[in-house]
């Protein structure tokens, strides 16, 4: 019998990305959500939150290369980072690139998810055993709460705005990550897919310039997301996103997605979804 995947949350909008599995490796609920783990036919190893796809071994390099890279070669010296959700550890994989950091705090509200992930995603997960990584399993939008002009960037590496991640998606916790970035300091946020997602990046953009200097929205290609691709909003208390030109020299080595071109050409949006953004 064939077993296909159906993701949960957009087949509420009558629409589905199926995915076909090869073999199902591991199930659990947590207080948070339910955990899944399987072996896709075609895109390797991945797993979902809820029925949502998170991260399949296949294409994840295209999400995280450009959530992390793009606000660190944005930033002159960025030592300290935060990031916010990322449990599968790829998030930090990419910011421990950068020589510069110091330190990366791991704010993951579900220590499930950490591990499920070292035990079947070792090769992304184990960047999170770094020594320069400090965990908190707790919600993202306390932790912001004590920290206060501290992180030179921040990654809200989140899932989707329904269960633990939709104060993510809230104003307060956009205000209070505003405190505790340092001057000149950048977020990123996961800001969803401008096809099928317009409602919900109108409303950040909303308040995302009354809270920062400058603000814009970028995105990536991942086959595996809604659509095929995935924005993120940029936030800013120091680089106009549109200014910034990255130095080549400083792009980590290795690389699959991201370079100074595609740092650039990614804030380039079609006309149809211009309209749910303001560039600041
Ligand atoms: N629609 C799913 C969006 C998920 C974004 N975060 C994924 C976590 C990968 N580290």
């Amino acid at each position: 019998m064939e077993l296909w995947l159906d993701e949960a949350l957009e087949l509420k909008n009558g629409r589905a990305l199926k995915i076909k599995v090869k073999e199902f490796l591991h199930s659990r609920t947590t207080p948070f959500q339910k955990i899944d783990v399987f072996e896709s036919e075609g895109f390797g190893r991945m797993f979902t939150l809820d029925g949502v796809v998170m991260m399949t071994e296949a294409d994840e390099f295209a999400y995280h290369e450009m959530i992390v890279h793009v606000p660190m070669m944005s930033h002159p010296n960025p030592e300290k980072v935060l990031v916010i959700g990322g449990g599968d550890g790829g998030t930090v994989r990419e910011v421990l690139k950068h020589p510069s950091v110091k330190e990366v705090h791991l704010c993951e509200i579900d220590k499930g998810v950490i591990d499920v992930c070292y035990e079947y995603f070792p090769e992304i997960a184990n960047a999170m055993k770094d020594p320069r990584v400090k965990h908190a399993y707790e919600d993202g939008a306390k932790y912001v709460k004590d920290y206060q002009n501290y992180f030179d960037c921040i990654m809200v590496d989140s899932s989707d705005p329904v269960g633990p991640a939709e104060v993510l998606f809230k104003r307060p916790f956009y205000e209070t990550m505003a405190n505790c970035l340092k001057e000149g300091g950048i977020c990123t946020t996961q800001g969803e897919s401008f096809y099928y997602h317009g409602p919900i990046i109108r409303e950040l953009f909303n308040f995302i310039p009354e809270i920062f200097n400058h603000c814009g929205y970028y995105y990536t290609v991942v086959p595996t997301y809604p659509s095929g691709i995935i924005g993120f909003t940029y936030c800013s208390k120091g680089p106009d996103p549109y200014a910034v030109v990255p130095d080549p020299k400083r792009v980590p080595q290795g690389l699959k997605y991201y370079s100074a071109e595609m740092h650039k050409a990614a804030f380039v949006l079609p006309q149809f979804a211009q309209k749910h953004i303001v560039r600041k």
